[in-house]
């Protein structure tokens, strides 16, 4: 049989075939193996053959990943050589961010940018909580809206919790398998259960302490809004490392860089030191140094 994967633990499967039926699921023994530098070889998303156990009736087992056309993948936590792919088979992946309770650091949103431009997957900024901020708070978070649209990514501030209407977000969603990324507490399971028809999934409020969230969703897991629109819903994770990128690929993930890239003096500029770089003139100009900071504390993690 053929399934697509609609929630992963890392240990059980819950697999969705065409007609809507639900199986749970394991994976056979030495699949595990044959994916040695995955730290999940299966990922939400993923279309899968799998079998009914014949030494567990009523229980399935995965043999094979059928070939995913995309995936977005990180840097394992636990095993710093290990990738770990977030969801496959998507149309879009957002990260929902805010400026306050949690605040969410631009290089987490910087990395992710890069990740989806080397893995070929178009990125959203979405900003969350637009009603705890002021009005200072609120221009500054329009500009930064304003620039990331400026060099390709789409962009918008919404409140999950106070917008009568999140019409904008839905004509984005439409017809498309999105997935949500972002810090925990951010609110990107609140933004689903007010999207989704058979969401319900729990949420908790910000730490009074910390200001951060308290990893309220553990597993990934798709969720429909209607028939061809799904969105992933995922584990708040604190920072996005890249995985399977080269250094000096970096600077071609940077959009506002491409025109400028080749007309610093060496051809292997790498914008840092070196002499006569164009990049660094137009820092402040048509490059927010914000971004620039972020690509080279992004390029020192190498
Ligand atoms: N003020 C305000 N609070 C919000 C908004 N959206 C969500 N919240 C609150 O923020 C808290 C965290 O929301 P969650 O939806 O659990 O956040 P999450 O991103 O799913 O967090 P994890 O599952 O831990 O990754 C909850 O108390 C929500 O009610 C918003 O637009 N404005
Ligand atoms: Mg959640
Ligand atoms: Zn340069």
């Amino acid at each position: 049989m053929i399934g697509s994967i609609i929630k992963s633990t890392g240990s059980w499967y819950l697999i969705r075939n065409d007609k809507g039926e639900i199986f749970n699921s394991k994976l056979r023994g030495k699949f595990k193996i044959s994916n040695h530098n995955l730290s999940n070889p299966i990922a939400t998303g993923d279309e899968v053959e799998f079998d009914e156990d014949k030494n567990n009736l009523g229980n399935y087992i995965i043999n094979k990943i059928l070939p995913r056309n995309n995936y977005l993948i990180r840097k394992s936590i636990k095993k710093k050589n290990n990738g770990h792919i977030i969801a496959s088979n998507i149309n879009q992946a957002i990260i929902i961010s805010s400026l306050k309770n949690p605040f969410t650091k631009s290089g987490f949103i910087d990395r992710f940018l890069i990740s989806c431009f080397a893995y070929r997957i178009p990125a959203l900024v979405i900003y969350n909580k637009k009603d705890i901020l002021n009005k200072k708070e609120k221009n500054r978070l329009n500009q930064e809206i304003d620039y990331y649209k400026k060099i390709g990514f789409n962009s918008l501030s919404i409140s999950a919790k106070f917008d009568k209407k999140i019409k904008k977000l839905k004509s984005i969603l439409k017809n498309k398998t999105s997935l949500f990324i972002g810090n925990s507490g951010v609110g990107k399971s609140t933004l689903i259960n007010r999207l989704s028809y058979n969401a319900n999934q729990k949420t908790s409020e910000i730490s009074k302490k910390s200001n951060k969230g308290k990893h309220r969703t553990t597993f990934s897991q798709i969720f429909d809004i209607d028939k061809k629109t799904k969105i992933i819903d995922t584990p708040g994770i604190k920072t996005f490392e890249l995985f399977d990128i080269e250094k000096n690929q970096i600077k071609n993930y940077f959009p506002e860089f491409i025109k400028i890239n080749d007309k610093c003096k060496f051809n292997n500029c790498l914008h840092i030191n070196e002499p006569s770089c164009e990049i660094k003139k137009e820092i402040d100009k048509s490059i927010w140094r914000r971004r620039y900071n972020n690509y080279l504390s992004i390029i020192r993690d190498f």
